[in-house]
């Protein structure tokens, strides 16, 4: 399987079919590369270099079988042996030209790393907070939700914390991962670029609530999105309790 992804790349490569990712990725109206875009890139190359490859060996492989097949029980082969320099060769010229394409994934894997760690200055931040077994999402401005909503066309920046184990917060659809871990405040970032209902589960075994620990993740066209949280807003605000409410109201003295 390796040799195969090797020389499927190397394939894809020598028939320039393998642009870099900033020039596969689509990029938003803000000439933002998504982590997601990237991520599909990078995997779709991947698997196109494995079926190639397969392909090709699988054609040579059997081409092979039948041309030197034995004609008879006794047969014997008559191909001449390898010299040692030969020998060599062999093992290091295609060894090199794969390792070639691993190199150039491998590059594609750290150009998508610094994508994805590299957070847009005009990122709406939300606060995930994990517990056994649900996720809050807090907009910093008194909302609070059990829901990701979201606007699309602008970079969303999750900080995420846990209150007691480990979790993980998987964001599919998004092709997105990333722990939440007590006493550390990871992230992550995503761009929405479309209207998407879709969920983020737990992806990290953390009890026994663990498979019903998900989300809905919502994202929505920016008035529907000022719309929503303009209403949670004022939800916030009404439901302050009562004993403050009356000592905020009451008259100085
Ligand atoms: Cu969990």
């Amino acid at each position: 399987m390796r040799l195969r992804t090797k020389l499927g790349a190397l394939l894809v490569a020598l028939c320039g079919a393998s642009p870099g990712l900033a020039e596969e990725a689509n990029y938003g109206a803000n000439g933002i590369i998504s982590p997601t875009v990237a991520w599909k890139e990078t995997w779709s190359e991947v698997l196109t270099d494995i079926t190639v490859i397969g392909v090709v060996f699988a054609a040579i492989a059997i081409y092979l079988l039948i041309k030197y097949r034995a004609t008879s029980p006794n047969a014997v082969g008559t191909a001449t042996k390898l010299s040692l320099d030969k020998a060599i060769a062999w093992a290091l010229v295609p060894a090199a030209l794969f390792m070639a394409d691993d190199f150039m994934l491998a590059a594609k894997g750290w150009t998508l790393w610094n994508i994805q760690r590299t957070v847009p200055a005009n990122a709406l931040e939300v606060t995930v907070t994990a517990s056994q077994w649900s996720f809050e999402f807090d907009y910093g401005n008194g909302v609070k939700d059990d829901t990701l909503v979201v606007p699309v066309g602008q970079p969303v920046v999750l900080r995420l914390v846990s209150t007691d184990v480990i979790h993980s917060f998987g964001l599919v659809d998004y092709r997105l991962k990333e722990d939440l871990v007590p006493g550390r405040v990871n992230h992550l970032w995503f761009y929405p670029d479309k209207p998407l209902e879709t969920f983020v589960t737990c992806m990290e075994f953390c009890g026994d609530g663990h498979a019903r620990m998900n989300a809905t993740v919502k994202a929505v066209p920016k008035a529907d999105f000022d719309a929503w949280l303009a209403s949670h807003k004022k939800k916030a605000s009404l439901s302050i309790p009562n004993t403050y409410a009356s000592a905020a109201a009451a008259p100085s003295l």
